[in-house]
């Protein structure tokens, strides 16, 4: 697991949360946008995330450290065994945070696999930011 940390004021307060979409959606673009640092590969090919990644920062002005968590796609990108194992680990890290930030490639229709990914997220109990 990678892990990109800033050094947290004593008392911060602490929030979670995971980036999650289809493969190849820019769910490792944009937490290596929200922290300015590159700890999650990017490329064109599907599937390059295949290990969750955390970042973090701290938000000084709400005194708040936030960690992140980059996740492989949540809809098989494949028919493959590897395929379907990432998928249960983006799932899986869904259980450990408190928040959810679903990414969709706005450039493409939301496919069924998508559409379903939302109405399983929606059950979860979870704020969802999309
Ligand atoms: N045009 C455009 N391309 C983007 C944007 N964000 C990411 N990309 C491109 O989309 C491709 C996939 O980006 P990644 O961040 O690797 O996507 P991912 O969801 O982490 O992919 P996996 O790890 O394979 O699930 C790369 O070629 C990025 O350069 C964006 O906002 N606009
Ligand atoms: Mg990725």
């Amino acid at each position: 697991m990678a892990i990109a940390c800033k050094e947290s004021p004593l008392g911060a307060r602490a929030l979670s949360g995971c980036i999650i979409g289809a493969a190849n959606a820019g769910k490792s673009s944009l937490i290596n946008a929200l922290v300015n640092k590159t700890i999650s590969a990017v490329s064109n090919k599907a599937s390059t995330t295949d290990e969750t990644a955390m970042a973090a920062f701290t938000d000084l002005e709400t005194n708040t450290q936030v960690t992140f968590l980059d996740t492989p796609g949540v809809v098989k990108a494949s028919n493959s065994m590897k395929s379907s194992l990432l998928v249960s680990k983006a799932w899986s890290a869904i259980e450990e945070v408190d928040q959810v930030i679903f990414v969709v490639d706005a450039a493409k229709r939301l496919s069924f696999e998508v559409r379903e990914a939302l109405v399983r997220l929606n059950k979860i109990s979870k704020d969802i930011d999309p």
